[in-house]
């Protein structure tokens, strides 16, 4: 089966909520070869991207919304699981608290965030979903992180992300910051002084490897 083939039955997984399709397609995907990022990023995520449109644009609703990110979570854990085996450096890179802010439960994108990392030997703590300011910055205490990763999926909550870098610069903390979440920017990570914004997954262990120097 040719890879076009396999990225359009994720999308269409994601599209009719279909779990057990999504988990297959992924499965199939990889033994057929495709890495975890190709049936992501031209699958999985496409499919869920235009859920978002649909939802936008009111042709679907929050409980189809619901089932949509439910068939995510399934491929997710499935290509995550392969990502994670084939990874493991003998000697971590660095340490990463890592959270989705408070007020938002959006986490797909965070659990791949954190595949990548550990695949890329990153240790990483997930420290969940609608995370307080005031927990990003005692665990990262607690563990001796090197690096706290705030997600944001929405405009209210990105307000967050400000909110923990502004209690870090006022206690001189540490701790080196990385934000990211659909609706964050470079720009924004300018204004609120974060020390790297990512796009995406790989490009969070690309701006982790170069804050450590690594
Ligand atoms: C799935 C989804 C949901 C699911 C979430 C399930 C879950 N467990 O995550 C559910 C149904 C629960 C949901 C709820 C809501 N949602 Co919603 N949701 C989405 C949707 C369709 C996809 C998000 C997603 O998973 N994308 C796929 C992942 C892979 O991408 P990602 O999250 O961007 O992550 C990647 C990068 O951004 C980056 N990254 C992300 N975080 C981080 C962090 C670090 C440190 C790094 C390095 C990188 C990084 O790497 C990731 C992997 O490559 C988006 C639409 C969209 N296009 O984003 C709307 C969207 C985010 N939701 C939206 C809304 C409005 C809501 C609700 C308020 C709806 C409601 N009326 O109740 C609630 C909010 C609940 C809350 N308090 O959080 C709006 C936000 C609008 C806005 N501008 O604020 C969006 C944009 C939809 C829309 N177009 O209107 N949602």
């Amino acid at each position: 089966m040719a890879n076009e083939e396999f990225y359009q039955e994720a999308v269409q997984a994601i599209l009719d909520s279909d779990r057990a399709t999504a988990e297959d397609v992924a499965t199939r995907a990889l033994a057929a070869g495709l890495t975890p990022a190709d049936i992501m990023q031209n699958g999985f995520v496409k499919g869920i991207q235009e859920i978002g449109e649909l939802f936008d644009s009111g042709e679907v609703f929050l409980p189809e919304l619901m089932m949509a990110a439910d068939a995510m979570a399934g491929a997710t854990e499935v290509t995550n699981a392969a990502l994670l085996s084939a990874g493991g450096a003998a000697e971590a890179k660095g340490k990463v608290v890592i959270g989705t802010v408070q007020g938002d439960v959006h986490d797909i994108g965070k659990a791949i965030v954190i595949a990548y990392l550990k695949a890329n030997g990153y240790e990483v703590t997930d420290l969940g979903r609608d995370v307080a300011a005031a927990t990003f910055i005692s665990k990262a205490k607690e563990l001796s992180a090197d690096i706290i990763g705030m997600s944001a999926l929405l405009t209210t909550t990105m307000e967050e992300q400000k909110k923990v870098i502004k209690v870090l610069k006022e206690e001189g903390l540490p701790f080196k910051t990385v934000v990211g979440g659909a609706p964050a920017t470079q720009r924004w990570a300018d204004q609120i002084g974060a020390d790297a914004y990512a796009e995406d997954a790989n490009d969070g262990v690309k701006k982790m490897d170069a804050l450590l120097g690594k």
